[in-house]
């Protein structure tokens, strides 16, 4: 029963808040040179968190010329064993310093603490132990002679995933030898600052990594300058179009990763209980601010009512409620203008027809809140059906055949991940070889794993993260 229970709040007093943050620039942290800074917010009750520094064109262009002096001097210069061993120690901070990153990205973000301590956290840490590994094989990996980094990387990033979109960016691009200039998202600066700290408590060289806060003019900054050599974007598809646009003819490198409208596809063969499970993680899993959400629920006409009645009973059991709390499943939504986005797609989808269904389920009076919402009746024409909504929203539509299964899952202008569930290993195979999405899932999903490659087909993006594969957009080979 949503908040029927005893709350058990993590303490918000496992991270000291200053009231202030720099920009971490050339191994320092420093003001930006327009003085200005940007608030950011606890999204679970509006609570003022700190002010940001909001970095200009001027703080950009010293932070390239930072990342490029490392690149050229020290980090560049360093032998590749030695350069793991600084991925190693982060890791190791990671993990040391993790309660405390998982409480200040539950406030920052509005996630429950028990997504951040128990998934982003030990990905994070993961990612740069994997990495960490690479950094003195790739010259013995089948890659032919050893590849060299590319330079100095932009990397813009979003605000779902802070931490762990920053380990996706920061890690490869260190273990293959380059430099970067990071811009978090401007909802969650924080715990791209705290990593700041931890590049210094590993004493990585000055200028490997640098941090610059700010919003989209500052992402424009960044993504445009001419001494960066690869940009790498994970955001909407309009702004990663706007980025593909300008980069074109620079000669800059470019990967993007976009957004989604991901299948669970469920056959009549299937462990409906396992698949409830699947479909709740797919679309509750961080409120549904997942590029990869199992958005779209195709279920097999003969298994519908059953499947449907038995996942209602799942989700009139998740917890809506304080984030820091370790019961709870649904946090808040990260910002007002999310909030918007979502509540306006939902309003279309009663608009057009679909049938809307949402467990008893009161909402905090403060902060950004979305209730748990089911939409049955859905057709492939409804916007709630096309568009990405990135909440906590899901569009059911029933197949019958797995010749249909597949069109449907396949009519969308994105193709990152889907989700199939059955018992037959034939039927399974059948269908994954058919889907056009760059993450398909059996019987399970949301794994992660960093020796899986990631990334989409057609609008979801291009070039993937994780994996040997992943390496390949830092590297440049010799002939
Ligand atoms: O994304 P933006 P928003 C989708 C999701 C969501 C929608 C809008 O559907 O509802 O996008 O989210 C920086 N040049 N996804 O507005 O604006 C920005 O500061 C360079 C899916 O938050 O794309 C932030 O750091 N950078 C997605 C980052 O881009 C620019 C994750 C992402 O913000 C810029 C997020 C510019 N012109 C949203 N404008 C996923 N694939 O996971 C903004 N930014």
């Amino acid at each position: 029963r949503i908040f029927e229970y005893a709350p058990a709040p993590e303490s918000r007093a496992a991270v000291r808040l200053r009231s202030g943050y720099e920009l971490f620039v050339d191994g320092a942290f420093a003001p930006a040179e327009s003085g200005q800074s940007m608030a950011t917010l606890n999204p679970a009750d509006e609570e003022h968190l700190a002010d940001v520094a909001v970095a200009g064109e001027a703080d950009v262009d010293r932070a390239v010329a930072a990342a490029r002096r490392a690149f050229e001097g020290a980090w560049g210069a360093m032998p590749a064993a030695e350069r793991g061993k600084y991925l190693f120690r982060i890791a190791r901070i990671l993990q040391e310093r993790s309660r405390e990153l998982a409480v200040l990205e539950t406030l920052d973000n509005g996630k429950p603490i028990k997504e951040t301590r128990d998934v982003d956290l030990p990905l994070v840490a993961a990612h740069f132990f994997y990495h960490a590994g690479w950094a003195d094989k790739l010259g013995y990996a089948g890659m032919g002679p050893a590849p060299r980094p590319v330079g100095v990387a932009a990397q813009v990033i979003p605000w779902n995933f802070p931490l762990l979109m920053l380990a996706w960016k920061i890690a490869p691009a260190l273990a293959t030898g380059n430099t970067v200039v990071l811009k978090p998202a401007e909802t969650t600066p924080l715990t791209a600052l705290a990593f700041a700290e931890i590049c210094q408590e590993a004493e990585l060289p000055p200028g490997v990594v640098n941090i610059v806060t700010g919003a989209g003019g500052t992402g424009r900054a960044l993504v445009n300058h001419p001494g960066a050599d690869k940009v790498a974007f994970t955001g909407s598809t309009a702004v990663g179009r706007e980025i593909a646009g300008a980069v074109a003819g620079t000669g800059k490198r470019l990967t993007l990763e976009l957004g989604g409208k991901g299948a669970n596809i469920v056959y009549d063969d299937a462990a409906l209980d396992q698949a409830v499970e699947g479909i709740v993680s797919g679309i509750f899993f961080n409120q549904g601010h997942v590029c990869c959400a199992g958005s779209r629920l195709l279920v097999q006409e003969s298994a519908a009512e059953e499947l449907l009645s038995r996942l209602r009973a799942r989700i009139e059991r998740l917890r809506l409620g304080d984030p820091l709390d370790k019961n709870t499943d649904i946090g808040a939504i990260n910002s007002a203008e999310q909030l918007e986005r979502i509540r306006e797609l939902a309003r279309a989808g009663a608009e057009e027809g679909a049938e809307s269904w949402s467990p008893r389920c009161p909402l905090p009076e403060k902060g950004y809140w979305f209730a748990p919402t089911v939409f049955t009746g859905v057709t492939q024409a409804h916007r709630i059906a096309r568009e990405e909504i990135f909440g906590p929203v899901l569009s059911v539509l029933t197949f019958r055949t797995p010749e249909e299964a597949v069109a449907k899952a396949n009519n969308t202008p994105y193709g990152l991940s889907a989700g199939v569930w059955t018992e037959k290993g034939s039927r399974m195979l059948w269908t994954a070889e058919r889907l056009r999405a760059g993450v398909i899932w059996s019987n399970t999903f949301n794994k992660f794993d960093p020796a899986s490659p990631f990334g989409g087909y057609k609008e979801s993006g291009y070039g993937r993260e994780g994996g040997r594969h992943g390496l390949e957009a830092y590297l440049v080979h010799a002939a």
